[in-house]
Order: C-alpha cells, then structure tokens, then sequence
C-alpha cells in the first residue's frame, strides 16, 4: 500500500518566509508591510512546528499501518519490515507550500515505482481553497511523469467517529478546567476561507458544523458555536464570524469563561499559537473572558489510527 501525506508546510527559517509566502501568493511577491507582518508573527511564536509533526505523521502511520498487518503477529518470525496483505506499506509525504514539496513527493513515488496510491490531507474538511487545491498539485506532479501514479483521494473526513472521539478527549480535559462548565461557552474555530468559494457552493462551513456538532453531541454540551479565524489578508470577504469579533460578542452576552478548539487544524502551527494563543488570548485578556484552548490532536496516536483507518478503507475501495 502507498500513501501519500499532505500538510500545508511552513518556513525552516526566517529567510524563508519571503519566498514561502511567495508560493502562497501564486508567484506573486507580497508588499513589504504584509511581509513584515507576517516575519513578526513567527518572531513571536518562535517558530512553526509543522513540518515536524507532519514528518511524525507520515512516520506513525507508516508504522501502524505495517506493524498492524493481520499477519504480523502469527508469524512473528516472518518477513520484516511485516507485510500488510497488500505489501508493505509506504508513506510519503509532501507539502502545498514549503519543502518537501507536493511535486518532489510524487516524483519519489514515481521513481520507487508506486503506480497506484491513497492520497489524504491532515485536514478533516473539504474546501475548494485547500483540499481542491493539493488536488490540483498532485495531478500537476503526476502530468510531468513519463507514466501515471493512480491517485484514490480520502476528500474528507470530518464527521469520522475516531475523529470526533479524538476531539473530544482533548475538549474535556479543557472542560475539567473550567470553573462552571454550565456557564461557559464552547467556540469550534476552523481556518476561514473567501466568501466567494462559499458562494461557489464550497462544502466547508457544513462540514466544520458537522464536526462541532458531533463533538458537542458527544460530550452534551449545554450549547456551542462555530467562528473563523486567520482570514487572509487580502480585500475580499471572508468566511466569519472572526474569533476576535465573536469573543466581543460572549463578552456582551455575559460568558465569562470560553473554551476555543480549532477543529479545523489536527496540528498546531502558526495559525494555532499566533492567531488563538497570542491574538485571540490578548483580545479575552482586554475583555475580561478566561478563554483556553483546548489541545492539538498533533501526532498523537488516536489521530494516527484515524488516518489509517482512512486510508485501508480508501486503498480497498481502488
Ligand atoms: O505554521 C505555518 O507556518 C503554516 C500555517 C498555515 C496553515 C494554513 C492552513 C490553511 N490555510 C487555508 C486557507 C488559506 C487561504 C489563504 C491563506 C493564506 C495563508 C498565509 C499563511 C497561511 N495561510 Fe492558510 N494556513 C497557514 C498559513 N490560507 C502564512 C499567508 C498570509 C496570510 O494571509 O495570513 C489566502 C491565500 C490565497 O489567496 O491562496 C485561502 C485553509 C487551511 C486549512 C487546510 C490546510 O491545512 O491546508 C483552508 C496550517
């Protein structure tokens, strides 16, 4: 079985914010102030952890999905690395944005000689701004190759029961924390996308109540809501409400404690420590609100089975 891995990436260094964001802007250089913006966002969280955790991703599942293969443990003296009915398993894994890029991870297939993979984003929704998106640069890769990798695609995967368990374990550890959990509010947040998508029938917002209202379900929650964050920086709408707006608004109707779980992001990386930990943190702190967060699902072992429990159903339906 071959599997292909997506995340977002990010910039090893500082130098490479410059031509990172480039390639988020499709080529185009961003204004100096959007430039210096941005470089003081990752100043000040130090730095992204999400290659790392994207690399321990691909690196546990690419063990589970071997060392769980039906014949390991009858033949414990048996073939190693043990075999998966299909073969051993390979995980690859590439990035939309920085190195190792979507096109050197399907070149290194190609080379390997994979001619049929799954292909899954560490990314629970749908939306015609990001899985579309690693969509397009997979099969850009796969025209610049002198014979075809057949890609069978987990589009989403938001409302996967081990996903909402997974979310849920993290949100109630937050909960123990709260003074009145009665009285708090709950706030799913997800990366916002531009209107115009959702006005294009894109999935997304569905999809992201989907989750929240799974894990609400789940836990019984007395109430919870749905706000967006990290909008792009660019004129056009964006998916809201804004986490920041909607902090003013709990404030207003009189919550004291917020609980916030960016259930769009199974990692923490910029948009989790900068935008929630940093930006949302100081607008509660003005506020007056106790917000915490509820923890990333990262490269922990729940998320892990989720992906693989993905990606054998996908690779039997090929
Ligand atoms: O830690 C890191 O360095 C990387 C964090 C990061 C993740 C991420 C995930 C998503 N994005 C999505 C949509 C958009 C759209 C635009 C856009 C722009 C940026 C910029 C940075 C950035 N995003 Fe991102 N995103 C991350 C970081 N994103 C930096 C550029 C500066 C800024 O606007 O803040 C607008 C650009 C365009 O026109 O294309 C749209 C979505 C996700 C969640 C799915 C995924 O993870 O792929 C949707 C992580």
């Amino acid at each position: 079985m071959n599997v292909l891995l997506m995340a977002y990436g990010t910039p090893y260094s500082p130098e490479e914010i410059e031509p990172y964001y480039t390639d988020i802007r499709r080529g185009k250089k961003p204004p100096e102030e959007l430039l210096k913006e941005l470089s003081e966002r990752y100043a000040q969280i130090g730095k992204s952890p999400l290659n790392e955790i994207t690399l321990a991703q691909g690196i546990r599942l690419q063990a589970l999905l071997n060392l769980e293969a039906p014949v390991y443990p009858k033949r414990l003296l048996g073939p190693f690395p043990p075999r998966t009915p299909q073969g051993p398993a390979r995980v690859y894994v590439g990035t939309k944005h920085w190195y190792p890029l979507i096109g050197e991870a399907v070149a290194a297939m190609h080379e390997d000689g994979v001619r049929r993979a799954v292909a899954i984003v560490a990314a629970p929704h749908y939306s015609l701004r990001s899985v579309a998106e690693y969509q397009e640069k997979v099969q850009e890769a796969v025209r610049a190759l002198p014979q075809a990798i057949e890609f069978v695609w987990v589009e989403s995967y938001y409302d996967h029961p081990g996903l909402i368990a997974a979310y849920a374990r993290r949100l109630e550890e937050a909960i123990w924390r709260l003074k009145d959990p009665r009285r708090a509010a709950y706030v799913f947040t997800a990366h916002s996308i531009p209107v115009a998508a959702v006005e294009r029938g894109d999935p997304y917002p569905r999809q992201v109540e989907g989750t929240a209202e799974r894990i609400a379900r789940r836990l019984n929650l007395p109430r919870f809501q749905v706000a967006y964050q990290s909008a792009g920086r660019t004129p056009e709408p964006w998916l809201g409400p804004d986490i920041n707006e909607f902090l003013e608004r709990l404030k207003e109707e009189g919550y004291e404690e917020v609980v916030v779980q960016a259930v769009g992001f199974p990692a923490d990386h910029l948009e989790v420590f900068y935008d929630l930990d940093l930006e949302a943190q100081a607008t509660a702190e003005r506020l007056g609100l106790r917000l915490l967060r509820a923890r990333g699902l990262n490269a922990d072992l729940d998320y892990i089975q989720v992906l693989k429990e993905l990606v054998e159903a996908a690779w039997l339906r090929s």
